[in-house]
């Protein structure tokens, strides 16, 4: 006979059968029965302190892992606080479940206690919005919920749960464990794209999305080694090929090598492989003609909806990365590449670009010297997170990125990401060392998870790079309305202490040679950390000023 179970059990159960092991989540009344269920479950729950930050942390492990990042928050404010991190998951293609609260069945459609439409709300921000009326339909949905979010081009889906179906009991089977479906290019297309690589003269590969893996990763090298051609990873995708890589040229990010961007505006054939080349990797969808491109266009998408989206692919093979990657793993040139010099040339460029040796800027904190010496001192595979201001530039142009999964950033240029991706990144691997790059007016979106790294005892490194202003936002303000500053002064407490009184150990750095020592201490303390370096708010670019920038504005009046 089969056992009769709560709603809450049942879907706890689900989780397991679909080999959760870790949940975020901020608590609710409206979700008693889960929590009961997690009571005397094998899944590690953190308890945060925002929900914002609760899903950015399962989103973070979603782009980690490819398997879905699981949150649970509570209705109305809980799941509009959610919001940042289900936007996220969509424009990153990233599997995230976020379950969410409902009012009881009987009060639906009365405006009841913290009452929302779930489908109304994230209608256009997530794949799927269900909810779950009976809890003997948990399995299936929950199954399906899975599917959803990691198929095809991955993302967020909602599940809302009336809190009277969560303690109704119910006797039902459990679904089977989840398996995504890989899509693979044929042998016709692959046959073609070799022809067009034969006739190319200077061909480029862009990689970008999700659906990758370490292996994919080590497949796509091979594959570009044999072809020699240059790679350039999509913004904030450098995980996706080594920065030590012969073929490996540089990202398409805020401020791209113009170099580079030239390189590939001179191209004869595109590779796009997993990326969608959206606004910011497009520079303002400026890099191709929408919707035919210049260029041939070979394009690589794992959902049949993207290839044809902005761009009339001249080839469109409708595969996920990983699949693609390991079927041309094995394809080797017919003839030597004719283009093997302009790839050396374009890593050169790379290398000149990304060297942070020759970089001065105002000041007696020299960034340059700090990436410098992040460069000698940090493992390799350090997984650095980041949100949104000028300051992750320092990151994006001279961290060299060498492993799969070592990059936590939004695409969509979240402020208050990076602190709670480093908390969902360091519980998932604790081995691993997480960095997190954050700005005055970036950390503080989510710095109250400082208190959920204490919590759990997770040594994340807070790189705080502190101009006392919103600088990108201040940057825009002197191009277009040079010298009118407005809204975008902070005044900011001491970092330092802030670190002390949650508990973890705080550093301030004001001058170049105090961040060694500084940095040493703060890895040596097993504690979470937060080095508050104080930069002159002239230094608003690796490469310009302020000052320079309002002239230069005034000038061209
Ligand atoms: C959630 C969110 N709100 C607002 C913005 C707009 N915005 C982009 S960068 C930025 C300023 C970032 O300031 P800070 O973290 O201090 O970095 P800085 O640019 O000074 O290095 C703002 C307000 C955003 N991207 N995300
Ligand atoms: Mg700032």
């Amino acid at each position: 006979m089969m056992a009769s179970r709560t709603g809450g059990r049942i879907l706890v159960d689900q989780l397991i059968t679909h080999g959760v092991q870790q949940l975020f989540c901020v608590p609710g009344e409206s979700f008693l029965a889960v929590l009961d269920a997690l009571h005397d479950a094998k899944i590690e729950v953190t308890v945060c302190r925002q929900e914002g930050g609760a899903a950015m942390m399962a989103e973070a492990q979603g782009k980690l892992t490819g398997r879905p990042g699981v949150c649970f928050v509570t209705r109305g404010p809980g799941a509009t606080n959610a919001a940042a991190g289900v936007h996220i998951a969509h424009q990153d293609s990233t599997p995230l479940l976020l379950f969410v609260g409902q009012v009881a069945r009987g009060a639906l459609g009365r405006e009841a206690f913290q009452e929302l439409d779930y489908g109304a709300v994230f209608g256009t921000m997530a794949k799927w919005v269900v909810q779950v009326d009976d809890p003997s339909r948990l399995p299936e949905l929950v199954s399906r919920a899975f599917h959803v979010a990691t198929s095809g081009r991955p993302g967020p889906v909602v599940i809302a749960l009336p809190e009277d179906m969560l303690t109704e009991a119910a006797e039902v089977a459990d679904a089977l464990p989840y398996a995504v479906a890989e899509t693979y290019p044929g042998a016709a297309p692959l046959a073609e794209l070799q022809l067009r690589l034969a006739a190319a003269q200077r061909p480029v590969v862009i990689v970008g999305g999700s659906r990758w893996s370490e292996t994919a990763v080590q497949h796509f090298s091979a594959f570009a080694e044999a072809f020699a051609l240059p790679v350039y990873c999509s913004f904030r995708r450098q995980m996706l090929f080594s920065a030590d890589h012969p073929c490996y040229a540089g990202d398409l990010g805020l401020g791209a090598n113009p170099r580079l961007l030239e390189r590939i505006r001179q191209s004869d054939l595109i590779l796009l492989v997993g990326g969608r080349l959206s606004e910011v990797p497009s520079q303002g969808y400026e890099l191709l003609d929408i919707p035919s491109p210049k260029q041939a266009l070979v394009h690589v998408h794992a959902d049949a909806d993207e290839l044809g989206r902005l761009y009339r692919a001249t080839q469109a093979i409708h595969a996920t990365p990983q699949a693609f990657a390991h079927a041309v793993a094995a394809l080797r040139p017919a003839a030597p590449p004719a283009w093997r010099a302009a790839t050396a040339a374009a890593r050169e460029e790379f290398l000149r670009w990304s060297d942070p040796a020759p970089i001065r800027i105002p000041g007696p904190l020299q960034m340059g010297e700090v990436m410098q010496h992040l460069r000698e001192v940090l493992p390799a595979d350090t997984i650095f997170c980041n949100g949104a201001g000028n300051f992750a530039t320092w990151v994006h142009r001279f961290w060299p990125f060498r492993a799969f999964a070592s990059q936590l950033a939004p695409t969509s240029g979240s402020m208050g990401y990076g602190l709670p991706a480093g908390v969902g990144a360091k519980r998932l691997w604790p081995q691993r060392e997480v960095v997190v790059f954050a700005g005055d007016g970036d950390f503080l979106m989510h710095g109250q998870e400082f208190a959920t790294a204490v919590q759990y005892g997770l040594p994340i490194l807070v790189v705080l790079l502190d101009n006392a202003m919103y600088g990108t936002i201040r940057m825009h303000q002197e191009r277009h309305y040079p010298g009118r500053v407005s809204a975008t002064q902070l005044k900011n407490p001491d970092f330092r202490r802030y670190a002390e009184v949650f508990g973890g150990h705080g550093e301030r750095v004001e001058r170049t040679e105090e961040f060694a020592p500084a940095l040493a201490r703060a890895r040596a303390s097993g504690r979470p950390a937060i080095l508050h370096c104080l930069l002159d708010p002239e230094a608003i670019t690796p490469g310009s000023t302020l000052q320079g920038i309002r002239a230069a504005a005034l000038s061209a009046g």
